[in-house]
């Protein structure tokens, strides 16, 4: 029976137009303004991010994937027990794979805010591995993290990798960190976190020569012009990422390169040139304070390894 063997798929929160279309008009009118960096991820900025994850400049990636590379063996001695191994932001699923063998998994729990594309990665991890029970959850697990009872209600491992929790304020990421440890219900959390280092090594894996990090931030506002109907010129703004050292932060911004207006539906704004909008922030941590925020969240018994070079860090802590 082929429909037997596809995996579950559940959607939990269907994006309201209405509510997107508000969320941007406000942060369009803020001063500074804003745009969530969750509007990067369209289907062409998702296939952008994958591209600045092969740049010889973004470090982060395979530096958190040599780490597990490594240490795999060493962190499956110190897992706590778990009934699942719970992958938030999943996407093609590859780095929770990596892990299936080496932890020992027998339930895997995919989740992503749309289901679409999560359906896909899973038939195709479903042939490497049959024996494993699978489901995959389509929810916004920025706002909130009640999975659906099909996850189960063993313990878990909550796997966060790729410093995702950069882009949370610590203030956000400890709100973040205390549902996680929740939703883990009395299981842990695996979590890969990008850390302080030189200034010219941050900055260059924000703003590479190619230019893909540049079309990564100026796609947005394409993503901005479908879903809140303003009238973006791409053309009208200029790349811009730098390291805030008060703030231990990567900072993106678009630039306006002379005076626009902007205009959309009942509203509009004009930008003198050189005016900004804020559209990301990517938080680099010290080992010390990223074990604290997980001790303040109520985590315990945390083990962390990094690369040689210390640009990154896997923590993993009992929940
Ligand atoms: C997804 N997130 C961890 C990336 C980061 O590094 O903050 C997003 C990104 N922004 C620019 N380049 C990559």
């Amino acid at each position: 029976n082929h429909a037997a063997m596809k995996p579950r798929l559940i959607q939990l929160d269907r994006a309201d137009p209405g509510a997107i279309r508000d969320e941007l008009l406000r942060g369009l009118r803020d001063d500074p303004a804003a745009i969530p960096p969750k509007y990067f991820y369209d289907a062409l900025g998702a296939r952008l991010f994958a591209a600045i994850t092969e740049l010889p400049e973004y470090y982060p990636t395979r530096t958190e994937a040599a780490i597990f590379a490594r240490h795999a063996d060493a962190m499956a001695r110190l897992l706590p027990a778990f009934e699942a191994l719970v992958d938030l932001g999943a996407g093609n699923c590859e780095k929770a794979a990596r892990l299936f063998a080496p932890f020992g998994v027998r339930r895997y729990v995919a989740v992503d805010i749309a289901v679409d594309y999560l359906g896909e990665s899973l038939d195709i991890l479903r042939r490497q591995h049959p024996q494993l029970d699978m489901l995959g959850v389509g929810l916004d697990f920025s706002a909130h993290l009640a999975l659906p009872a099909e996850a189960g209600a063993g313990p878990r491992l909550l796997f966060y990798p790729g410093s995702s929790i950069g882009n949370f304020t610590p203030a956000a990421a400890l709100a973040f960190l205390r549902r996680a440890r929740a939703a883990a219900q009395g299981g842990g959390l695996l979590i890969g976190v990008d850390l302080v280092k030189p200034v010219a090594v941050l900055e260059a894996a924000y703003a590479d020569p190619l230019g893909v990090t540049a079309a990564f931030n100026r796609n947005v506002l394409a993503h901005v012009r479908r879903v809140a109907g303003a009238d973006f010129s791409l053309a009208d703004w200029g790349h811009v990422a730098f390291y805030n050292a008060g703030e231990s932060r990567i900072e993106m911004h678009l630039e306006a390169v002379r005076d626009v207006a902007v205009r959309w539906p009942g509203g509009e704004r004009r930008f003198a040139a050189g005016e900004r909008i804020h559209t990301e922030n990517s938080y680099k941590w010290r080992v010390a304070d990223f074990a604290a925020l997980l001790v303040e969240a109520g985590f315990r018994d945390l083990h962390h390894w990094t690369d040689d070079k210390g640009w990154f860090g896997v923590f993993l802590a009992r929940a």
